[in-house]
């Protein structure tokens, strides 16, 4: 210290004789704050002139700061004509740069701490240029780290009575000390006694940092279910003020239930016998409570259930009614239920009466009836031998015959619910006489001597008939077919033709009989015109004159030929001539002729009985 004061001396002098020489003055300015970020550097400007300074003066420029605890200052630089030096031993040793002239210094603080925040203090000493001070202070800041929300995990029950916490949000190490605001879907929440508290507490660290806490205590809603809350924290930085907001977080929020809904989860559409049904519940509550299920006839008697399903296996008919379900919670009223009503669709075996079988007789009428109990409307059918022959549960069969013998199947559907299908089947049995297949019941044949002739009887009838054999005229036969197939009975009998013989063939059962007659005209072997012989005495008549007129025809041919030859003369006059006297005699022949068929007019003239020669026509 003695080595400055030497050195101040003159200075001061100096100084001395310039305050003396006129109204020297110090005007000298400082902002009132400078602000820096932590680790930063800062700069202090400290502005003077000297007024009414006769030249330039000598001057002692000091920085000062304020010392933390107590009011005292403490310097931190020194600087003069001849020397600048910065002191050793203070917070700043080594982090200032202090540059000066005659218009102003500046302090550069490298590395700005949380402690530099104090009073700064610029001193101009002129001596008699006068002196002054100025002072300023700097403001460090120091962003917090991004705030971190936690909601409580647990579910929170709108019934609470006070506001409970719901969620905590933290932003640490900031300075100066940040704030937090809380938002609920984006609307900033603030204290509201009985429904939000906001309590905070504020931690300075040993750092000098400030860390703050904010929880928010919140009276829920059900709405609040889909509501977001997020913090968001605000500090101060040089010249302005930031945010930075947490991610939301949603509450899980209880709630009692106040609606249940029940209803059959599967299957879909109409339930039938065997099927499982699942019916499930759900109500507006949260969480979901467990339910019971019970039925409305038996409210007391629980159903075992799981959860909120409950699963009814290989249901029948019985399983239907009204299920109902509820929370299993006290607290709930009772009025909250849900309903849901069961349908089992059921399709009995059918039945069908007359059971199995049935006889009726030939020529009667007969009805049967197939019914299958069902819940729902039915369909039936009615098929014989894969043929569809009536719809409706009632069949009516009328006038009963041979072929209306058979099985009878009826079929019923559901057509709502295709999946239900029955069938029942009646065999009915006509019951009757033998009935001959065939339509003569007399046949006459005219068979060649020593030819063996098959004579075949078939008869139908229930009972099954038999067939019995009277041939007269004859020793000369046998049985060669005696088949039974279902109500028919088929016998085949093989005659030796030696003489004109009858026979009879008699089926009969117990119902009665029928005859068929055969009667055998014994025709001594010639030709074999016997395909001519079954013919009846018309028909042979009729073949004879075909045969005749074939002939005359045949021969006006010739004749016609020979005339062409020359033989008979014939010329165009000639042809009118006769045309003429036809006419007179017959029109119709004339009018066929002029068209030129020949062949018929032939025919028609022969038939008409003109007997003239085939000559005279030409
Ligand atoms: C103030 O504190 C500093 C150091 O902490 C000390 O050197 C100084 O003497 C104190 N001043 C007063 C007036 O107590
Ligand atoms: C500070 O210390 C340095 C060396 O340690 C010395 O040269 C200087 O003179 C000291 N300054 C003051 C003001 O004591
Ligand atoms: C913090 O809140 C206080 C009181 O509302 C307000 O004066 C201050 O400016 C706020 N600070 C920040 C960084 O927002
Ligand atoms: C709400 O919270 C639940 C469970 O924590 C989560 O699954 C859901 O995605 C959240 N919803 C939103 C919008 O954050
Ligand atoms: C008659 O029937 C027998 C046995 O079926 C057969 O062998 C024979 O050829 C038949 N005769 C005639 C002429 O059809
Ligand atoms: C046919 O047979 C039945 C029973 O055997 C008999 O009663 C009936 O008289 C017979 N009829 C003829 C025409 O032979
Ligand atoms: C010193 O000079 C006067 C006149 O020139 C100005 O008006 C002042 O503002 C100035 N003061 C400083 C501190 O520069």
């Amino acid at each position: 210290m003695a080595v400055l004061h030497r050195a101040f001396l003159p200075v001061l002098l100096y100084l001395c004789l310039l305050q003396r020489s006129g109204w020297a003055k110090v005007d000298l300015t400082m902002h009132d704050g400078v602000e820096a970020y932590l680790g930063d550097s800062a700069e202090i400007h400290c502005q003077y002139n000297f007024t009414n300074a006769e030249k330039p003066p000598s001057f002692i420029l000091q920085w000062f700061v304020r010392v933390v605890g107590n009011g005292s200052r403490m310097r931190i630089y020194y600087g003069d004509v001849s020397q600048q030096m910065v002191d050793n031993h203070t917070d700043f040793s080594g982090r200032i740069e202090v540059t000066l002239d005659l218009q102003g210094s500046r302090l550069l603080i490298q590395d700005v701490q949380l402690s530099d925040e104090r009073e700064f203090f610029c001193q101009v000493n002129g001596l008699k240029a006068g002196s002054a001070e100025g002072r300023t202070h700097l403001r460090v800041f120091a962003p917090p780290e991004a705030p971190v929300i936690e909601s409580v995990l647990s579910g929170i029950s709108v019934t609470n009575e006070l506001p409970s916490k719901i969620a905590s949000c933290e932003a640490r190490n900031g300075y100066p000390k940040p704030n937090i605001t809380w938002y609920r879907n984006s609307l900033p929440l603030t204290s509201e006694p009985g429904h939000v508290n906001l309590l905070i507490l504020v931690t300075k660290e040993s750092s000098g940092f400030f860390s703050v806490q904010s929880t928010l205590e919140y009276k829920l809603v059900k709405e609040d279910k889909d509501a977001l809350f997020t913090c968001e924290v605000s500090f101060f930085v040089p010249g302005a003020i930031r945010t930075m907001e947490s991610h939301s977080i949603n509450v899980t929020v209880h709630y009692p239930t106040t609606m249940v809904e029940l209803w059959k989860e599967s299957p879909q559409g109409l339930v039938k016998e065997g099927d499982t049904v699942e019916l499930r519940c759900q109500g507006d509550g949260n969480p979901p409570p467990p339910f019971i299920f019970t039925r409305e006839q038996e409210p007391d008697v629980e159903l075992e259930s799981n959860g909120d399903s409950l699963i009814l296996s290989s249901v029948s008919r019985i399983h239907g009614g009204i299920y109902q379900c509820r929370p299993l919670s006290s607290a709930v009223p009772a009025e909250v239920k849900g309903e849901v009503q069961l349908n089992v669709h059921y399709l009995d075996p059918a039945v069908v009466m007359p059971k199995d079988s049935e006889e009726v007789l030939k020529g009667e009428d007969l009805t049967a009836a197939c019914n299958a109990l069902s819940s729902l409307k039915t369909s039936t059918v009615w098929y014989k031998e894969g043929r569809l022959v009536g719809h409706g549960n009632t069949l009516h069969l009328r006038d009963a015959s041979y072929e209306t013998s058979g099985e009878y199947i009826c079929e019923v559907t559901v057509p709502s619910m295709p999946a239900l299908h029955t069938s029942g089947s009646v065999h009915i049995i006509v019951v009757g006489g033998p009935q001959l297949v065939g339509v003569e019941q007399e046949v006459h044949l005219e068979e060649a001597t020593g030819v063996i002739v098959n004579l075949s009887c078939e008869a139908q009838g229930h009972p099954l008939p038999s067939i019995s054999w009277n041939i007269v005229g004859t020793q000369n036969w046998y049985e060669v077919l005696n088949k039974a197939n279902e109500d028919m009975m088929h016998s085949v009998v093989s005659v030796k033709v030696t003489s004109d013989f009858s026979a009879l063939c008699n089926a009969s059962n117990e119902m009665g009989n029928e005859v068929k007659a055969f009667s055998i005209k014994a025709i001594p072997r010639v030709t074999s015109t016997t395909d001519f012989s079954p013919v009846e005495g018309s028909g042979v008549i009729i073949v004879v004159i075909i045969l005749c007129l074939l002939l005359l025809a045949f021969l006006g041919s010739i004749l016609y030929f020979l005339h062409k030859k020359g033989k008979i003369p014939c010329g165009r006059s000639g042809k009118q001539e006769i045309t003429k006297e036809k006419t007179t005699k017959d029109d119709i022949v004339v009018e066929m002729r002029t068209n030129n068929k020949n062949e018929q007019s032939v025919l028609l003239k022969a038939v008409n009985g003109d007997k003239k020669g085939p000559t005279e026509q030409q």
